[in-house]
C-alpha cells in the first residue's frame, strides 16, 4: 500500500472550466490575472498549479495554446512551483485538440481524465438570473447533455504522445472503476510507477464526496497499485476542505483552488485561489504535517524537473 508521505502536496487548480465569472468575481479568466493568482497561490504553499486557459474577453473556456502562452512564461519567471497543464478541454472538443497544449508545452505534468462518464454542473444554471457574458447560462444549463469522453483508445493516444515526453499524469478517477482503467493500462505498459491519482469526488456523474468513498477509493488503490502510486484527492464543492483535510491524516495529498469550489467556508465566496492554499495550509500544519516544496513534490513524484519544459 502507498506509504505515508511525511510531507503533504498542495495542488491548486486556479481556474478550470466548470465555474464562470458570473459565478464569483474572483475566477480568474485574464492571463494576467490567472498568472497572478496562480504566483500568489505558489507563495502561499502551492507546490504545483493544475492550469486551463480561458478567452480573455469573456470567460470562455479555452484549449488555444496561444491563452497558455499568455500566462506560462511569467509563472515560470515568478516561482518554481510544478506546471500541470489540463488535457480535460471543454464541452465539444476532441482528444487531439485537448493535448495540444501540454504537446507544445510539454509541461512537468498534465492531467489524464481515466474514464468516460457523465460530467454535469447543469444545477448552478438555477442559481444566476444575470449572467455577465452570453455564453454563460447555456454552458451550464446544457452541462445534462455533456458525456466527457475518456475511451481507453483516447487515453492510450495520450499516454502515447505525451508520456516520452517525461510528463508525469495526474490520473484523475472520478469512480472506483476508473481505478481499474488505470490498472488495465498499467498492466499494458503505458504507464511507469510511481503513477499519481487524484481521487475527484463531488462531480454529479461521479462519486460522492464523503469519506467512507475516499477510504474506500484508497484501498481499492492500495490493493490495485501497492507501492506503485502517490495519491491526492479533490472535493467538488463545499466538500473540498473537508476532504483535503482529512487526505493529510491518511498519508495523502490534496487539491484545492478555484476550479474546484469557490467557496472558502460556507456559503462565503473566497476572495482568491490564495485564500483558499493558505487556509488548508494552516490546517495541515495544525494537524502536525509539513507542506512539501516544489523541490520535494518533484521527488515525490519523480518528475523531469522545471528546466525541462517548453516555455
Ligand atoms: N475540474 C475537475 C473536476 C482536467 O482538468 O483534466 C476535473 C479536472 C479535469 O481537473
Ligand atoms: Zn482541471
Amino acid at each position: 500500500m502507498a506509504g505515508k508521505q511525511k510531507k503533504t502536496i498542495i495542488t491548486c487548480a486556479i481556474t478550470g472550466a466548470i465555474h464562470t465569472p458570473t459565478m464569483s468575481d474572483a475566477l480568474p479568466y485574464r492571463a494576467e490575472d490567472i498568472a497572478g493568482q496562480a504566483i500568489d497561490a505558489a507563495k502561499a504553499g502551492a507546490s504545483i498549479l493544475h492550469l486551463h486557459a480561458r478567452r480573455p474577453e469573456d470567460g470562455g473556456v479555452s484549449i488555444d495554446p496561444k491563452h497558455f502562452a499568455a500566462f506560462l512564461p511569467v509563472i515560470k519567471q515568478a516561482t518554481d512551483a510544478v506546471v500541470n497543464i489540463s488535457t480535460g478541454g471543454s464541452l465539444k472538443t476532441t482528444i487531439d485538440e485537448r493535448i495540444l497544449p501540454a504537446r507544445t508545452f510539454s509541461p512537468e505534468m498534465c492531467s489524464l481524465n481515466m474514464g468516460s462518464m457523465n460530467f454535469s454542473f447543469h444545477p448552478l444554471a438555477n442559481r444566476y438570473k444575470e449572467w455577465k457574458f452570453g455564453w454563460e447560462k447555456d454552458y451550464v444549463a446544457n452541462s445534462d447533455t455533456y458525456i466527457f469522453r475518456n475511451t481507453f483508445a483516447d487515453i492510450e493516444k495520450v499516454a502515447r504522445d505525451l508520456g516520452p515526453e517525461g510528463i508525469k499524469f495526474e490520473h484523475e478517477c472520478y469512480d472506483v472503476g476508473h481505478l481499474y482503467n488505470l490498472k488495465f493500462c498499467m498492466d499494458s505498459g503505458l504507464f511507469k510507477a510511481p503513477i499519481f491519482i487524484q481521487f475527484v469526488m463531488g462531480i454529479l456523474g461521479g462519486i460522492g464526496a464523503d469519506i467512507d468513498n475516499l477510504v474506500f477509493m484508497k484501498r481499492t488503490a492500495d490493493r490495485l497499485f501497492g507501492d506503485d502510486y502517490r495519491w491526492s484527492v479533490l472535493g467538488a464543492g463545499g466538500a473540498q476542505m473537508p476532504l483535503a483535510a482529512t487526505a493529510t491524516q491518511l498519508g495523502g495529498n490534496l487539491r484545492v483552488g478555484l476550479e474546484d469550489s469557490l467557496f472558502i467556508s460556507r456559503g462565503v465566496l473566497a476572495k482568491s485561489n490564495a485564500e483558499q492554499v493558505a487556509k488548508i495550509r494552516r490546517i495541515v500544519e495544525d494537524l502536525g504535517c509539513e507542506v512539501a516544496t516544489p523541490d520535494e513534490a518533484r521527488e515525490i513524484l519523480g518528475l523531469k524537473g522545471a528546466d525541462r519544459v517548453n516555455f
